[in-house]
């Protein structure tokens, strides 16, 4: 079976691994969100394609979800001795190396897409990862900043050094409606017998991924599942909640599958907490959503499978 999955980072990486249990036979291609994409010391940081490329791959920090495993911080340390900043964001140094093999790489001419393949031939994540876009994406928040007035700034300052706590007057993908799909993409979709969003950011994450021109009609083409990220009234992890109203979305699992659209998903998982949820024009089905250890995850990426099988 070919599966396709729109992936973010920690929500998307932990049910992909989920579902390699679940489908071992499979050939996954997961397409990564790339508008988190930050540059810092002159480096090209992209927190979802190393979140997914991480878990999958054994070096991941589990307990924090992003990040590497038995990680140091002697080059952050050092860039603030110099009073280089940004400090809100923790680099660490191995994953550092990450940002310097790529940045090289990107500067050298080869695209994104290439790049993460390269780094993939290190970790061997058991999927292939090709990020949504090789032009460049990134989400800028704007906030009303108390100190400085009404602005954009990256979606990581807002995320990570704000913590979302300041309200996002708007969320944009800036570059997103010139980004073409990057090389692989279109045709991954095309040839799928399923794709599958994972419980990732239906906004920041999944959302930035459909507004890739193309993506979308795509992915509406195919049978579609998704799995809440939702459950109960509040994201499982993170700030979701403060994406969702952003753009106008209450922050329900029912809210989240009509923002998706009947023309684009056919099957919604949502928590058992969230049973009796109707959508129109979407078959939705409730079980136990949270990802808590490898035996469940496995079994919401198969329930998600299954729902896939029969929609089909
Ligand atoms: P990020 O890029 O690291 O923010 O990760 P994603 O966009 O891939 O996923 C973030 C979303 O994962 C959040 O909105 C969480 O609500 C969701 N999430 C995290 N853990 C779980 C879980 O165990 N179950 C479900 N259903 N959603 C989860
Ligand atoms: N998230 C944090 O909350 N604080 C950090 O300092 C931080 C550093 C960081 C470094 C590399 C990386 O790949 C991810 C990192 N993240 C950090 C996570 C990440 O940037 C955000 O959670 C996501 O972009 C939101 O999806
Ligand atoms: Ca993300």
């Amino acid at each position: 079976m070919r599966i396709v999955a729109l992936a973010g980072g920690i929500g998307g990486a932990r049910f992909l691994r989920g579902l390699q249990a679940a489908a071992p036979e499979a050939e996954i291609t997961v397409i990564g969100n790339t508008g988190d994409d930050i540059s810092l010391f002159g480096l090209r940081v992209c927190p979802d394609l190393d979140t997914v490329m991480y878990t999958l791959g054994g070096g991941i920090n589990e307990e924090q979800g992003w990040g590497r495993a038995g990680e140091t911080f002697a080059v952050k340390e050092e860039l603030g001795a110099y009073g280089v900043g940004p400090g809100w964001f923790g680099l660490g140094d191995r994953d550092f190396a990450t940002h310097i093999v790529r940045t090289q790489m990107l500067e050298a001419g080869y695209k994104l897409s290439a790049v993460t393949e390269a780094l993939c031939d290190r970790w061997k994540p058991g999927v292939r990862l090709i990020p949504m876009t090789d032009d460049q994406v990134e989400t800028h928040v704007v906030v009303d900043d108390p100190e400085r007035g009404r602005r954009a700034i990256h979606f990581q300052e807002w995320w990570v050094r704000l913590r979302a706590s300041v309200p996002a007057e708007s969320i944009a993908a800036v570059g997103a409606e010139d980004a073409k799909p990057a090389p692989g993409v279109l045709a991954a979709i095309g040839d799928a017998d399923v794709v599958l969003l994972p419980p990732s950011n239906p906004v920041v994450s999944v959302g930035t991924i459909l507004a890739v021109p193309g993506v979308r009609d795509a992915v509406a083409a195919k049978t579609v599942v998704g799995v809440s990220p939702i459950i109960g009234g509040a994201p499982v992890r993170g700030m979701a909640d403060a994406c969702l109203t952003a753009i106008g979305v209450e922050t329900s699992a029912r809210a989240v599958a009509e923002y998706y659209g009947a023309d684009l998903l056919d099957g919604w998982l949502v928590d058992e907490a969230d049973a009796g949820v109707e959508v129109d024009g979407i078959e939705v089905r409730s079980r136990p959503l949270l990802m808590s250890d490898p035996d469940a995850t496995a079994a919401i990426a198969g329930a998600a499978l299954d729902l896939a099988r029969e929609l089909a």
